[in-house]
């Protein structure tokens, strides 16, 4: 007997950005065809999703993995190890930067980076591209270019010696990705605050890791910020600011949009998870938390959730950041003693994005399941030109799916995780719900923790033009 479907997932309470209802979902060549009733005998393959949730597979718009090393310390995952990880926590399409350093060109730089790719992603994956020199012949000619395959977003720094742009050259990134349809990520932090109160902290004999979070202290990301916006409106081109990590800076955003201008926002877990008591913990263990920027003051987390429950956020990422903790190539680097400002700033979290939000978002009533859809997936596919192949449940669309059991209780472990570092910032939480099941384009390649697919299986993926 010839049976409709490759797969029928069946009996699971679909929920997307918009709906929540009881369906079945029949696949056929990697994409979901029919949902409504369908019978068992219609699947060559049958996933019982009885009591489980069915979303879409999520979107992790900001990670890392397999950059060159900056300064001797490595990104401990390349794109196989990330994007295992990614797909056993209910992530099937991943968009990490292709990064130069100082001196190179970012047209080889991305070249080379589309190949490794290639050659190792488990999930889906697109790239976005750093900017650190924004010359007449990349903006004029290189970036029409990898528009045209593709890769249609740009991150941009406002700190780090060697990677910020000032304000001129923000501003000639925001006209020419305009004018080609181009997104501009930018990390918003002020570097002379920063340079500024380093100084100031060692001279003061502060040196502690601690201190990490004095010298990146809130008004360097609300400062930039508003510049930022002030920049992408005198450009009339929009920005997506990542990492955003507090209230004040969310309140510069907000008052933009209230007068029109047309500013996305991305958070992370470690900005409503951690907080500066982190920081705080004996000796080098706080090197673990060192992220920039670094997780704030008890009660900021909280007034996160509120603005991500107001809808102050378009996208909710991991920013993993993989970096060993013992090692000389990793946190490491500068030894047991290092001051607050020698250690590289980074930390895992591709895998436990999803969880996470789930768990302290969804279970606990912080926000509806519609909006953990559309923060994990739904929102990064329409902002960054996967729609409406990604991100969404529907007709015609890839059957990248996680089916979650929303009451698995898990411990998070490092033991039980899937990334190439050895550690994670969250070790010990007990949390509820984990994605039991991860399809990609149709096919499972995770249960349970455990990765059953294969390097070389994720697609490059073609993404659209930016459009406001
Ligand atoms: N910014 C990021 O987006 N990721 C890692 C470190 C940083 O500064
Ligand atoms: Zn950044
Ligand atoms: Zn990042």
């Amino acid at each position: 007997m010839t049976r409709r479907y490759d797969t029928v997932v069946r009996g699971g309470r679909i929920a997307t950005a918009a709906d929540d209802y009881l369906a079945d979902l029949g696949i056929r060549d990697g994409r979901i065809v029919t949902i409504g009733a369908i019978a068992a005998s219609q699947g060559e393959e049958v996933i019982d999703a009885e009591g489980k949730l069915v979303i879409p597979g999520g979107i992790d718009s900001h990670c890392h993995m397999d950059q060159q090393p900056i300064d001797g310390v490595e990104t401990a995952d390349d794109f196989f190890t990330a994007t295992r990880a990614a797909a056993c926590g209910g992530t099937t399409t991943v968009i990490p930067f292709a990064m130069p350093l100082p001196g190179q060109s970012l047209a080889d730089v991305a070249r080379d980076y589309r190949r490794r790719g290639d050659g190792k992603a488990a999930v889906d994956f697109g790239i976005h591209l750093i900017v650190i020199d924004p010359n007449p012949q990349f903006l004029g000619q290189e970036l029409p270019a990898f528009v045209a395959e593709g890769i249609t977003s740009l991150k941009i720094y406002m700190t780090y010696e060697g990677f910020r742009l000032v304000d001129r050259q923000c501003l000639d990134v925001l006209k020419a990705a305009r004018r080609e349809g181009a997104l501009v990520m930018v990390h918003a932090e002020n570097d002379d605050m920063i340079e500024w109160l380093t100084e100031e902290l060692i001279a003061e004999g502060k040196t502690a890791l601690r201190h990490f979070g004095d010298a990146h202290a809130p008004i360097a990301e609300r400062e930039a910020a508003s510049r930022a916006i002030a920049l992408s409106e005198l450009a009339r081109h929009p920005i997506l600011i990542v990492h955003v990590s507090t209230e004040a800076a969310v309140a510069e955003i907000e008052r933009a949009r209230m007068r029109g201008a047309d500013i996305l926002a991305e958070t992370c877990p470690q900005y409503l998870l951690l907080d500066e008591g982190h920081l705080s913990t004996h000796g080098i263990e706080a090197a673990k938390y060192i992220c920039s920027p670094p997780p704030r003051a008890k009660g900021e987390a909280e007034k996160l959730w509120r603005a991500l429950r107001r809808g102050a956020f378009n996208v909710f990422s991991s920013d993993h950041s993989p970096r060993i903790f013992a090692s000389a190539r990793g946190k490491m680097r500068h030894g047991g003693d290092a001051h607050f400002h020698q250690v590289s700033a980074g930390m895992p979290g591709i895998e436990c994005r999803l969880p996470l939000l789930f768990s302290e978002g969804v279970n606990k009533g912080r926000i509806t399941i519609q909006q953990f859809v559309a923060l994990s997936a739904t929102n990064a596919a329409r902002i960054y030109g996967l729609s409406p192949r990604k991100g969404s449940i529907a007709i015609g669309a890839d059957a990248d799916l996680a089916i979650w059991d929303p009451h698995k209780r898990v411990t998070i472990r490092h033991s039980i995780l899937n990334d190439a570092t050895d550690y994670t910032p969250y070790e010990g939480m007990e949390i509820a719900g984990w994605p039991v099941a991860t399809l990609l384009r149709g096919r499972i390649v995770a249960r349970e923790h455990r990765f059953l697919g294969a390097a070389g299986q994720g697609r490059y993926q073609q993404r659209a033009r930016f459009t406001p």
